[in-house]
């Protein structure tokens, strides 16, 4: 029986993984960091939470790392642990460097002599706002433009050398943004989705958000964790973009969740003053600065072409079919009075 180590395992891909695992036959440790409130509702959700043996650990302490490796004894590690909030590594970037940076170093390091596959979850944050390519590939010039992007564009760095310095199996997914209804609610998809539900039950006002002309290359993140699992899997270690190849706005987006809910949507306004409306004149969605980067990137979209061609892999869920997916298990929440 193989033995995986999924490191963020509480998390929204951690949860998909070790789903994806466990279903594959493997016996799954899931590292976690100690919380005064067990931060299970994923794993519940999925009902998987009892099959994985769950090791407390956290990323930015190196011998922790170290006491997680020596007990799972993987074969394969899935290093997913991050702060992972593009937004609050502005407000938090020591913590950042620390857990997204420092945190993957700590995990090769306890890694390093084993025999254990190594998956580091980079990010298209790494390209930034990239000058030259319209489309981001695995050859496109990281140009970071946050604490975040910063922080995995060293983890990834040092991924490379530790590939290279010590012989170790270790691939890099350079993921683009992947969502589903395990999403955090401070992530836009998310926070669309549960807002509409609320607004849609009379238990909030309007959702406010920041910057609604921004593009991302969204896709679903079951599709995501198969990638990942891949990589593992294949002869040769090496870096892949995964994503869909479509780059909709926070705008489209938001119109396309919020016809599940309302009619006859309408913008008005510019910048700050733009708001959404549906038939009646009830305020959907209004634009509120506090939700604006620092330092924003306009427009993300990749190519997988590589992954296709190396490892068979695409993007096998359409963006309608996800969305409705997340639209759903939001109105269920708020009915039953789920608060995750
Ligand atoms: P997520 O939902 O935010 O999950 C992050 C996980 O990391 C959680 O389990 C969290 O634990 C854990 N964690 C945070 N700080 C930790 C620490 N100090 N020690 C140990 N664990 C810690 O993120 P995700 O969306 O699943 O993403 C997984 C990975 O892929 C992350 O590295 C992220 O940066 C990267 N990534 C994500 C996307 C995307 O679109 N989802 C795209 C590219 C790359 P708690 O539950 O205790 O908070
Ligand atoms: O923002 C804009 C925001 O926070 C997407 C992480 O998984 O993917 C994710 O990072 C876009 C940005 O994700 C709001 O300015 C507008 O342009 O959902 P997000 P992200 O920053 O792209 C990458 C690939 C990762 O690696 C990260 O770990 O939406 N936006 N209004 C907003 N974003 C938020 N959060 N909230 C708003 O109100």
């Amino acid at each position: 029986m193989k033995r995986a180590l999924i490191t963020g395992v509480t998390g929204q891909d951690g949860a998909y993984m070790a789903r994806l695992l466990l279903g594959k036959g493997y016996k799954v440790f899931g590292g976690r960091r100690r919380s005064s409130s067990a931060n299970g509702w994923r794993l519940r959700e999925l009902q998987i939470e009892d099959e994985i043996y769950m090791i407390d650990f956290d990323i930015t302490d190196p011998d922790s790392c170290k006491r997680l490796v020596e007990q799972a004894q993987p074969n394969e590690i899935y290093n997913l642990a991050a702060q992972s909030f593009v937004g609050a590594s502005f407000t938090q970037p020591y913590y950042t460097t620390q857990a997204t940076g420092l945190g993957a170093l700590n995990m090769l390091e306890a890694a390093r002599n084993t025999r254990a596959r190594f998956y580091q979850a980079s990010s298209s944050e790494m390209f930034g706002g990239s000058e030259h390519d319209t489309v981001q590939t695995e050859l496109t010039r990281f140009n970071p433009k946050s604490p975040y992007a910063t922080a995995k564009v060293f983890a990834h760095s040092i991924a490379k050398i530790y590939r290279e310095a010590y012989g170790m199996h270790i691939s890099c997914g350079i993921c683009f943004n992947h969502e589903s209804p395990l999403r955090g609610r401070e992530f836009v998809t998310r926070k669309i989705t549960h807002g509409l539900a609320l607004l849609a039950a009379g238990k909030s006002g309007p959702i406010k958000l920041g910057n609604l002309d921004a593009r991302r290359d969204w896709g679903y993140a079951p599709d995501f964790v198969e990638g990942m699992w891949r990589m593992v899997q294949a002869d040769r270690p090496d870096d892949y973009v995964l994503c869909t190849e479509n780059a909709p706005s926070v705008r489209e987006f938001l119109t396309h969740a919020a016809e599940y809910h309302f009619e006859g949507l309408r913008f008005e306004g510019e910048g700050v003053h733009e708001c959404l409306f549906n038939h009646d004149d009830k305020r959907i969605a209004e634009v509120d600065p506090q939700f604006y980067r620092p330092n924003e990137v306009s427009t993300l979209q990749g190519s997988y072409a590589l992954a296709e061609r190396r490892l068979g892999w695409r993007p096998e869920t359409h963006m309608q079919t996800w969305v409705e997916l997340m639209v759903v298990a939001d109105r269920l929440r708020v009915e039953r009075g789920i608060d995750n």
